[in-house]
């Protein structure tokens, strides 16, 4: 798993290098759930695919981007799930954006299946997140020496002050308009960009706080993509000794998601927030 880590950091290189020098256009194509694809989606697919595709422990690599499963060694123990470009509609206006990645026991492609996660961040500084259950995530900031590990390691507290609220608001059921409002009424502070990587990154960064895509009238079933996104921040939540759940409340780290590409409703936060939440919604589970 360890080496795994290590690998990702040429790739962060190799992606960060791609961001800030190649063409931002449109490629012709779509990706496996029918959003358009950027020329700069499909390059660093490639690079994560030819970089990851080398490591002997990856059975096979599954990417946000395409369709289908790829086995890379078939003696191989994991599979790596990854997102290659999260938050590529936000690149144009030169926000940060990241890579996200998953790996799972080969052919457990559930939240018990999932042995580690990391993300990148390309933001001001090259950042990469890495962690496996139970020990705290380790954080890497870029510097003269390459990508290196910052000393302390990244835990939230029991509350935060941030909240990233997630999805149209038009669209938001009442028990979550209630439940914004509530925290904007106690005095949290509205930090959404758009890009759930870095949104994610500064509540841990900071040691506490909310982030939400809630199930909306128009997207019952949220945004965001298990395998690729929700289930790898849950990992990294759940060991920095956060919380994350779904709208009933259930630990997402329990989720069976029902296709490669299912979306999910999701909860990131710190226990008071988490607390907080499930009084809003009237659901105690977990
Ligand atoms: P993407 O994988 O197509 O980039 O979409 C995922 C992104 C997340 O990073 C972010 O939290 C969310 O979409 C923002 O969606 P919205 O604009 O609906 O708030
Ligand atoms: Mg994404």
């Amino acid at each position: 798993m360890l080496s795994i880590f290590e690998t990702l950091k040429s790739i962060a290189f190799a992606v960060d290098e791609a961001i800030k020098t190649e063409d931002l256009g449109y490629a012709s194509g779509r990706n496996a759930t029918g959003d358009d694809q950027l020329k700069l989606d499909v390059r660093a697919d490639g690079i994560v695919e030819s970089i990851l595709s080398q490591h002997p422990l990856v059975y096979s690599i599954i990417s946000e981007e395409k369709e289908e499963e790829l086995i890379v060694h078939p003696d191989g123990r994991y599979t790596v799930c990854y997102d290659p470009l999260d938050g590529s509609s936000i690149v144009e206006a030169d926000l940060s954006v990241g890579t996200i990645f998953g790996i799972y026991e080969k052919g457990k492609l559930t939240g018990s299946g999932l042995r580690g996660s990391a993300y990148i961040v390309y933001g001001p500084r090259l950042e990469l997140v890495a962690a496996v259950r139970g020990r705290a995530p380790r954080h890497y900031r870029s510097g003269s020496e390459g990508l290196f590990a910052v000393r302390r390691s990244l835990r939230l507290g029991e509350k935060g002050k941030l909240n990233a609220p997630g999805g149209t608001q038009k669209y938001w059921l009442p028990e979550h308009k209630a439940f914004v409002d509530s925290l904007f009424a106690e005095g949290y502070r509205l930090r959404y960009s758009g890009g759930m990587v870095p949104d994610l990154h500064q509540i841990l960064v900071k040691a506490g706080g909310i982030f939400s895509y809630p199930g909306t009238s128009d997207k019952p079933e949220g945004k965001l993509r298990a395998l690729f996104e929700v289930l790898p921040f849950a990992l990294i939540y759940e060991a920095a000794g956060g919380e994350a759940v779904d709208q009933r409340g259930r630990r997402l780290l329990e989720l069976v998601p029902s296709s490669l590409h299912a979306t999910t409703p999701c909860f990131f936060g710190s226990s008071y927030e988490i607390g907080r939440f499930k009084e809003a919604y009237g659901v105690n589970d977990g």
